[in-house]
């Protein structure tokens, strides 16, 4: 962007706002437009779900979709960056097992950081990448107190296969889990650059601190049940519900608003249609487990829901967000709780974010970088006085 031009008035009524709408920067990784969502790179983002999580992030940080041989290279150099040091089970063996998965991968996170961090944007950020797979099949692995015959890594492996393989789920059907888990990552990886998660990181990141430091803020602003942990929150959600009978379903909505609780899977910030995340997903609840009680649920629940929020016009999107049908399908590929799939929400940012970090510390402003973040606050309630 060029020139010195007016892109926005704020008014007073912007202030304590969430900064919503106020424009602060630039993002080379993907735009959101209210009625067709998420782009990454241009492609809409319906488009891409069906690809190779591996070409969606060498997307993201290259700007264009591999052909065969890049895709290889690519591959090889992700796996040559995959191995994660054995401090990992030493420290994830002494967490609480109680503590909140989403805590865990911060520290899981943290940990990687304090094992290897190189200073470089770039080659931090990948190396992140590379080590999310095994770092989130030890966290489910020592949170759920399967520490014993862990596998070793296989690096041969793609991604989502080699959490698969770590995990090591008896009864499971590992292709429908992989297809599943593949969809999911692309889906989720990146949205715009003002989420709260990847805006959080960029402001840390802002002053200098790692990757590593910035990814784990990351995953905490992404832990809140209005922003990423809304898909636990969801799956919660319609396990409660626990019907699709379209009468019972819009009692339990109404009686949620009137006990002024969120409808989980509903609304968003900048969206004004339904996510077309949620769309995909949908889709491929039809084709995968369209009987699946849950996936019942949701669907009902995206009809009634959206109807009986819609009657409320200070809601200013009614529709199906990201989440509503996330939940439905993992728990139908065999995870059954709830409390880590916000895990997944975060192994797939972690690839948007730190395509963000790069571009933003390395390439805006003629790799420059952009300044620390200091925005402008005003003094509210508060004259001057003296002590003596
Ligand atoms: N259920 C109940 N109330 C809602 C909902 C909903 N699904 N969506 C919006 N509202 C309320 C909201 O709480 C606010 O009320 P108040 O004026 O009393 O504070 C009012 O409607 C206006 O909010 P909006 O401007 O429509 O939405 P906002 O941008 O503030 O918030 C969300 C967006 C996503 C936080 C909000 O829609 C929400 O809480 N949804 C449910 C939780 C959820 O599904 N979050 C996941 C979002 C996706 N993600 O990954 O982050
Ligand atoms: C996201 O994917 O980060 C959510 O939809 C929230 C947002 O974009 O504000």
């Amino acid at each position: 962007m060029t020139g010195n031009k007016d892109l926005f008035t704020v008014t007073s009524e912007h202030l304590n706002s969430g900064l919503r709408g106020i424009p602060v920067g630039t993002c080379r990784t993907s735009f959101v437009t209210p009625e067709e969502g998420v782009h990454y790179c241009g492609y809409p983002i319906a488009e891409l779900a069906g690809l190779e999580p591996e070409d969606v992030v060498y997307l993201l940080f290259n700007k264009e979709l591999p052909d065969e041989a890049s895709a290889q290279v690519f591959r090889t150099d992700l796996q040559s960056r995959g191995a994660v040091p054995r401090s990992i089970d030493a420290v994830f063996s002494t967490l609480p097992r109680h503590g909140h998965p989403m805590d865990w991968l911060s520290v899981g996170i943290h940990t990687l950081g304090m094992e290897d961090t190189t200073g470089d944007w770039k080659e931090d950020a990948l190396n992140l990448i590379a080590r999310m797979p095994r770092l989130m099949g030890l966290l489910f692995r020592y949170r759920e107190g399967r520490s014993a015959d862990i596998p070793d890594d296989d690096l041969s492996m793609s991604m989502v296969e080699r959490f698969v393989h770590t995990l090591a789920l008896e009864n499971v059907d590992r292709e429908l889990m992989r297809e599943v888990l593949s969809a999911y990552l692309v889906l989720h990886m990146d949205h715009g650059g003002g989420n709260l998660s990847t805006f959080t990181g960029k402001a840390i990141a802002s002053g200098h601190a790692t990757v590593y430091a910035s990814m784990a803020g990351s995953m905490n602003a992404l832990s809140g049940p209005l922003h990423g942990r809304a898909n636990q929150s969801c799956l919660e959600f319609v396990l409660r519900v626990g019907t699709s009978d379209p009468d019972e379903v819009e009692a339990f909505v109404r009686a949620e608003l009137a006990a002024k609780r969120p409808v989980f899977g509903f609304g968003h910030a900048v969206l004004r249609a339904e996510d077309p995340r949620a769309t995909v997903q949908f889709a491929l609840g039809e084709r995968l487990c369209p009987d699946d009680e849950n996936f019942k649920i949701i669907r009902t629940l995206r009809e009634v829901a959206q109807r009986v929020l819609a009657e409320n016009p200070k809601i200013s999107n009614p529709n199906a967000n990201v989440d509503i049908a996330s939940g439905a399908l993992l728990h139908h590929v065999g995870f059954k709780d709830p409390t880590y799939y916000t895990t997944f929400f975060g192994w797939a940012r972690v690839a948007g974010i730190g395509a963000q970090i790069v571009d933003e510390r390395a390439v805006l402003r003629d790799g420059k970088g952009t300044p620390i973040y200091r925005p402008k606050y005003i003094a509210e309630a508060q004259s001057l006085r003296h002590v003596v």
